[in-house]
């Protein structure tokens, strides 16, 4: 390891984390007391282990000193949903917040990558209040369904168990287990949609009744 001390450079990716896990819970929350319809389900979030920073910055050949700037993920929060709409709806709401500024956005639902990895990220500065003043860090917000929560978890940790060597045909399946779980987020969407319709329909043909 470099001469950087570790646990004081983490320590704005730890609060912000820690800051913005909140903040996203409290929203799920508001909405739920507003009656509201409130598309996210779980949030998580977790700051990158000091190997993973390491390995990603030695792997993008990022010099020690642009470490904060090149590595995005170094604060990271998940928000799951239960349908692939409300992904968008999440992403919607976090474009319109005054608390972050969005730097860019990564569409992996419509351009998955290669392993089968599906989510949408966004990259946000996040301004951190520390003893010494604001300080902006990066942080990576990941949204995904929990189907492709599920399939990411399971991939993760089999490819971290097998050092990133896993054999062409066990990727192969795992792709398709992508595919399977992309197909049942849909199915999920149109099994609402069409109770969704039937309620409309319900509640307009009671209107009717009532008036007659
Ligand atoms: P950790 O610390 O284990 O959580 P990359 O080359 O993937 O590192 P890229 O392509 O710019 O960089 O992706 P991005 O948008 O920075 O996202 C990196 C993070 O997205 C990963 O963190 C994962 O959380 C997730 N991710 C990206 N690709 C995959 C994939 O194929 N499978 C799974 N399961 N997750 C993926 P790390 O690097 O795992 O860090």
């Amino acid at each position: 390891m470099d001469g950087r001390d570790w646990g004081k450079f983490l320590l704005p990716y730890e609060q912000a984390v820690e800051e913005l896990k909140v903040k996203f819970k409290a929203l799920r929350s508001e909405l739920k007391a507003r009656d509201e319809y409130a598309p996210i389900e779980f949030v998580t979030g977790r700051v990158k282990r000091i190997s993973s920073i390491l390995d990603k910055a030695r792997r993008l050949s990022v010099p020690m000193d642009r470490i904060d700037t090149d590595i995005e993920d170094i604060a990271g929060i998940r928000i799951m949903c239960q349908f692939v709409d409300d992904i968008h709806r999440v992403a919607e709401l976090i474009r319109h917040r005054k608390d972050l500024v969005l730097v860019y956005e990564k569409d992996y639902i419509t351009n998955f990558k290669e392993s089968g990895y599906r989510s949408y990220h966004l990259i946000v500065e996040y301004p951190v209040q520390t003893a010494l003043g604001s300080m902006p860090v990066l942080a990576e917000i990941q949204i995904r369904t929990l189907a492709m929560n599920f399939w990411a978890t399971i991939e993760h940790s089999l490819n971290y168990k097998y050092r990133d060597q896993l054999p062409p045909h066990v990727r192969d399946r795992l792709r398709k287990a992508s595919e399977a779980a992309f197909q049942l987020d849909n199915e999920m969407s149109s099994i609402r949609q069409e109770i969704v319709h039937a309620q409309q329909d319900f509640e307009e043909s009671s209107v009717i009744v009532r008036k007659v």
